[in-house]
C-alpha cells in the first residue's frame, strides 16, 4: 500500500472516530438537558403560533338583565394557539355556568347576533345536549377546536359557535353565513357531527331570518335536518 493511501485511510478513520465522539457528546448533552428538566431542545417559548383567523370570545346572560344583548361582554380577542389556550384554560368551565349564560366564540368583527351583517342571511345548526357535564364540556371544546382549527368547507361559511346553559336543556349552536345554500349547510352539519363523533343524534338548522321574524327560537320550523 502506498504511503498516500495509508494516510488517506488514517484520515477517514480519524473522521469516523470524530463523528462517533460528536454523537456521544451530543447524547451526553441531551442527557444533561433532560436531567435539568429541559425536554424540548428546539422550543422557543416566546414564539406564538398564529391561527388563520382572529377570534373573539363573548359572554352574556350572566346578569339579571331582561333585555337581550344588554349584558353582552367581550372576554378576549385572540389570534394565536397559545393565547387561545391561555384564555380557555382560565375560563369558568361551561358545566359550572349559571342557567341563562351563553359563551359565544365568533370571528373577530362579527357580533354574536342575528342582525350582524355577516350573520343576517345565515342560520345555525342546533345541538341539544342532555345534562351531563363532562359531555357538554367535551362537546364545547371539540366544537371550538373544530372552528378555530378550520375543519369546515368552505371555511368562510363559519361565523362562530354558541354554548347556552339552560335548565330546559343545554345547547351548542354552530352559526354559518349562507342559509340558502342547502348543500353547503348539510356538509357543514355532517362535518360537525363527525368532529363531535355524534351518531344517532338529530340536529336541525334554523335561519336567523325566521328567528328574527318571530323573535323566538322555540316552535320554529327547521329549515334543514340531519
Ligand atoms: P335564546 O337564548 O337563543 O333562546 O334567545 P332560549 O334559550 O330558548 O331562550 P331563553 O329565554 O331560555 O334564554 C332568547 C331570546 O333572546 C330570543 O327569543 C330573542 O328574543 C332574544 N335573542 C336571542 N338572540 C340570539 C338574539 C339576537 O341575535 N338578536 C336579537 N334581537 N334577539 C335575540
Amino acid at each position: 500500500m502506498s504511503n498516500e493511501k495509508k494516510i488517506n485511510e488514517k484520515e477517514t478513520e480519524k473522521e469516523k472516530i470524530n463523528e462517533k465522539e460528536t454523537v456521544k457528546e451530543n447524547e451526553k448533552l441531551e442527557e444533561k438537558d433532560i436531567k435539568k428538566g429541559h425536554y424540548t431542545l428546539d422550543f422557543d417559548p416566546q414564539q406564538k403560533h398564529p391561527l388563520n383567523n382572529k377570534w373573539t370570545m363573548w359572554v352574556d346572560g350572566y346578569s339579571n338583565s331582561k333585555k337581550w344583548g344588554e349584558d353582552m361582554k367581550k372576554i378576549l380577542d385572540f389570534e394565536t394557539v397559545e393565547d387561545f389556550w391561555g384564555m380557555f384554560n382560565n375560563l369558568v368551565s361551561v358545566s359550572k355556568l349559571k342557567h341563562g349564560t351563553n359563551f359565544h366564540l365568533f370571528k373577530y368583527g362579527i357580533r354574536p347576533e342575528w342582525e350582524d351583517e355577516v350573520n343576517i342571511n345565515g342560520g345555525k345548526w342546533n345541538l341539544r345536549i342532555n345534562r351531563q357535564s363532562s359531555k357538554l364540556e367535551n362537546l364545547w371544546l371539540d366544537t371550538v377546536l373544530s372552528i378555530i382549527g378550520e375543519r369546515f368547507e368552505p371555511e368562510e361559511e363559519i361565523c362562530g359557535a354558541v354554548v347556552s346553559i339552560r335548565n330546559s336543556g343545554d345547547r351548542i349552536a354552530l352559526w354559518s353565513k349562507t342559509a340558502a345554500n342547502k348543500e353547503v349547510q348539510m356538509e357543514i352539519g355532517k362535518t360537525w357531527k363527525q368532529e363531535l363523533q355524534l351518531k344517532g343524534i338529530r340536529m336541525s338548522y334554523l335561519t336567523h331570518k325566521s328567528s328574527l321574524s318571530t323573535n323566538k327560537r322555540g316552535g320554529l320550523q327547521a329549515t334543514y335536518e340531519l
